[in-house]
């Protein structure tokens, strides 16, 4: 959340500066700012409310030339969204900051600088760190010391670039909890979030690590590790193609990444799958060691991972027999817990900064585990970083803010896990087999849903004057109809819930009307049967249904029934295609009611506050 960007060149750097914004903006789109140095020394900037083709504007009637800069697309934590409360902030003229993350002892320290006679002009906690700069700057007469100084009195998370009128040629950087990477060029270097915000200008990145500073000049990037030594990070090249952050042929992000889902799917199995085994060596060479001992698995994630974490209990617990718990970051981290011995912890999060389940995994590791596993989609992340084992879901970059193909690919992977997990504990050989052959066809089946995306399409049609809608699943479908209820109501505003369809009888019936579309998956599995008597439950009390069902299933399209038939899928890989229908849903449904389906209110991509 928030996205940050900077430069230190021998060219004008406003649309470098501008262009990483716009590749940021899936982070935060309440406001952008950008800060340069001109040509006379003096520091320039331009702020504006709302998303950075704002910026853009103002900067198209009044340019901002320069050198060197940074900028900032923001999601407000402190403050409304507003011009004053826009990044970058500025103590005096002369010092310019960027910020992503919070300063928890913000109010403490607004109240000692303010009683040293610093103003402030904005509610950010951003604005306090600028100030606490500034003030060591006075003494120090070096940047890098100053910050140094500062960041010693800061609680909390931050990444932050900081830019002085009196040091034209240097940029200093710091990380604690928030991302931060390192674009390195030739004859200029850049800084930013994400290294997607860089594509056009370098393929050449440096991660920062947690507790690092750094003094970034033209032709030389020098780094302090948190007890102040000289750190040397390695230089990576980009992994995924140029073209991630562009939409291309669609109209919108998401339905570009949805469209992509039968080839990361298949590029997550790549390497990791015979045509009858799962390798386990490419989970890590300490991967069978490590699951060797494992007898409980603690899954950990927030959102749309947390729903993946649900389809996996299913898996693990049923070809395992290993038993399985899964619970929300922001809970597991707050309250006393108790890790069994020999425990997998498992940790899901697309960007590997999710602050929560950060938190969670640090927490945990001094209650002890067996192993930590990250199932992530961002390689060089905290989360990866951090932990033992790692599964890549190799989706590449997602800028929509509604998680489609990383979902997809977060259970693609999760079911790779399973499996090699099962392997220590009783799978048969043939089991195997079939799982994996099962899965090998999980790109060609996305392939033939997609294809009924027209029909789909005027499906969505019925939703669009709808308030409330309610999704039902049993059994691994229920955390599909979650995922599907969360896409819905975070692009089109309609609020979704779902439910175990078991559970309609002992109260949400109630609420079944004509107005109250009911959206139901239905693969071929031995619940079907169970499933089809809830759906009655609902006909007979008027309300809709819509059912996207197993074409052996036998659910009919009747009245109050719109059926829409899917492809004969094995029942463990089921909840991976069956998700597909209901991004199509939403999506369309979003289109129709003409929200912006990229970039939703209130929302942000990669939540990296708490
Ligand atoms: N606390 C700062 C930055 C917010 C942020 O990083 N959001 O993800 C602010 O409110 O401006």
């Amino acid at each position: 959340m928030c996205g940050i960007v900077g430069a230190v060149s021998q060219r004008d750097v406003e649309g470098i500066l501008l262009e990483g914004l716009r590749r940021l903006e899936y982070r935060g789109y309440d406001s952008a700012g950008l800060a340069t140095l001109n040509g006379e020394g003096n520091i320039h900037r331009a702020r504006e409310v709302g998303k950075v083709a704002a910026l853009a504007d103002a900067l198209a009637a009044q340019p901002s030339p320069g050198t060197i800069g940074i900028a900032h697309t923001r999601w407000a934590t402190h403050g409304e969204p507003s011009q004053s409360n826009a990044h970058p902030h500025m103590s005096g003229e002369r010092l310019a900051i960027v910020h992503n993350g919070i300063i928890e002892n913000y109010q403490e320290l607004r109240d000692q600088l303010r009683a040293e006679g610093y103003q402030f002009t904005s509610q950010t906690d951003t604005e306090v760190v600028a100030h606490l700069i500034e003030k060591f700057y006075r003494t120090e007469q070096d940047l890098f010391k100053a910050v140094t100084a500062a960041i010693g009195q800061l609680r909390g998370a931050y990444a932050l670039a900081v830019l002085h009128a009196d040091e034209p040629d240097r940029l200093v950087v710091c990380r604690e909890g928030s991302p931060l990477v390192i674009g390195v060029g030739i004859g200029e270097n850049f800084i930013a979030s994400d290294q997607l915000a860089l594509l056009p200008v370098t393929d050449r990145f440096m991660v920062l690590e947690e507790g690092d500073i750094a003094d970034i000049r033209r032709d030389q990037i020098s780094i302090l590790d948190r007890n102040g030594e000289p750190a040397e990070r390695d230089v990576n090249r980009f992994e995924h193609g140029q073209d991630a952050a562009d939409k291309g042929e669609y109209r919108h992000f998401m339905l570009k990444e949805i469209h992509e889902q039968p080839a990361v799917i298949k590029t997550t199995m790549e390497g990791r799958l015979t045509d009858s085994h799962v390798l386990e060596q490419a989970l890590g060479t300490e991967a069978g060691k490590l699951l060797e001992d494992v007898r409980h698995v603690q899954i950990i994630a927030c959102g749309t991972s947390y729903h993946a974490g649900m389809v996996a209990r299913y898996w693990i617990e049923e070809l395992a027999g290993v038993p399985c718990s899964v619970e929300v970051a922001s809970e597991f981290r707050y309250r006393k817990h108790v890790i069994q011995k020999d425990t997998l912890f498992l940790c899901i999060s697309q960007s590997g900064e999710t602050a929560d389940t950060l938190a969670a995994l640090r927490q945990a590791k001094k209650s002890g585990f067996r192993a930590a596993l990250a199932v992530c989609n961002v390689p060089g992340s905290s989360l990866v970083r951090e932990s033992d084992l790692v599964i890549m879901t190799h989706a590449g970059p997602e800028i929509g803010v509604a998680s489609t193909k990383a979902f997809t690919t977060q259970l693609t992977a999760l079911l790779i896990f399973t499996l090699a997990l099962a392997r220590h504990n009783g799978l048969t050989e043939e089991k195997e087999v079939e799982i994996v052959q099962a899965l090998r066809q999980v790109p060609g089946q996305v392939a033939e849903v997609l294809a009924l995306d027209a029909d789909i399409q005027q499906l969505s049609e019925a939703f669009v004057d709808k308030n409330h809608s309610l999704f039902l699943g049993r059994g691994s479908q229920y955390p599909v109809a979650l995922e599907g209820a969360l896409r819905l109501k975070e692009i089109s505003y309609i609020h979704a819930e779902a439910y175990p369809a078991g559970e309609l009888k002992h109260g949400p019936l109630a609420l079944v009307d004509s107005e109250m579309p009911v959206v139901t998956v239905a693969p071929n599995n031995d619940l079907v049967e169970k499933l089809k008597s809830n759906l009655e439950e609902v006909r007979a009390r008027g309300g809709e249904l819509f059912v996207f069902a197993d074409r052996e299933a036998n659910v009919k399209t009747e009245d109050g029934i719109h059926v829409m038939q899917i492809p004969p899928v094995h029942p463990i890989t089921a909840p991976i295609v069956y998700t597909v229908p209901l991004q199509l849903l939403s999506y369309h449904v979003a289109v129709l009611k003409g929200t912006d389906v990229d970039q939703p209110r209130n929302l942000a991509k990669s939540v990296t506050v708490e």
